[in-house]
């Protein structure tokens, strides 16, 4: 690892907001100003289509399959518990993860859909809890004009007005709120500040916590 001394950790990174909030582009401009800082840092993202979990996840959401509410809740969260412990690995070995989507998402889409708030919040008890969270806050309306929603299932903008007040409240303290609407360079200049702080305090020995 890279220009690390054996007690430096990465970072947990995650990105979160609407569908069209900017989540991906925002998070490769991320990996890319972090690997030019010199930094071991990997782009992740949530669902991960790649695994049998993650093929029944993209199945259902391009309406190829259906499942109970609940039946889709739990199998996100075995999407991100099936990565758990590389994702342990890799962050106790220096290297910092950038993340599209996490329990947040998880939380909000369901609960969005009337399933409990604790319920929904269970089955992600023992994730790895991120260092920081990067809110791209968009108005629904606003981010259903970008580029037009496609085919999947969520993205209709009723759903996405219920996802937004769930979103609400699940802020804690590892948050950071951005206004998404502004030019994608301004936002991309503040996320970098946000992050590389976090980075630096994760090198200095701040714990991973569950
Ligand atoms: N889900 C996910 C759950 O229900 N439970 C879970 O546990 C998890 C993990 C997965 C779906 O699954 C749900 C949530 C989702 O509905 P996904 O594959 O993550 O979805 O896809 P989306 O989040 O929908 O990704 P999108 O590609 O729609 O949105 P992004 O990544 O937020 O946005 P991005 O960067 O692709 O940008 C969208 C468009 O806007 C433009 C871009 O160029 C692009 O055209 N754009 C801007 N335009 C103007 N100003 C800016 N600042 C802009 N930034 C980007
Ligand atoms: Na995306």
């Amino acid at each position: 690892v890279s220009g690390c001394n054996s007690e430096s950790r990465g970072a947990l990174v995650v990105l979160e907001g609407l569908d069209r909030s900017g989540k991906t582009s925002q998070s490769s401009r991320l990996l890319t100003y972090l690997e030019g800082l010199g930094h071991s840092v990997e782009l992740w993202r949530f669902p991960d289509r790649s695994t049998n979990v993650g093929q029944m996840i993209s199945s259902y959401l391009s309406n190829k399959s259906q499942l109970d509410d609940h039946t889709i809740h739990l199998l996100f969260s075995a999407n991100r518990w099936e990565k758990r412990s590389l994702m342990e690995t890799k962050l106790k070995t220096g290297t910092t993860l950038i993340v599209d989507r996490y329990s947040y998402s998880g939380v909000a889409f369901s609960s969005a859909k009337g399933l409990g708030d604790e319920w929904c919040k269970a089955p992600e008890i023992g994730l790895l809890a991120p260092d920081l969270v990067l809110y791209l806050d968009i108005q629904p309306e606003k981010a259903a004009e970008r580029g037009g929603y496609g085919d999947e299932k969520y993205e209709q903008l009723e759903f996405q007005r219920k996802v937004a007040q769930c979103y609400q409240v699940l802020h804690d303290a590892s948050w950071k709120i951005v206004d998404a609407c502004q030019p994608i360079e301004d936002i991309e200049k503040q996320l970098q500040e946000l992050v590389l702080e976090c980075v630096m305090a994760c090198q200095k020995g701040k714990p991973l916590a569950n």
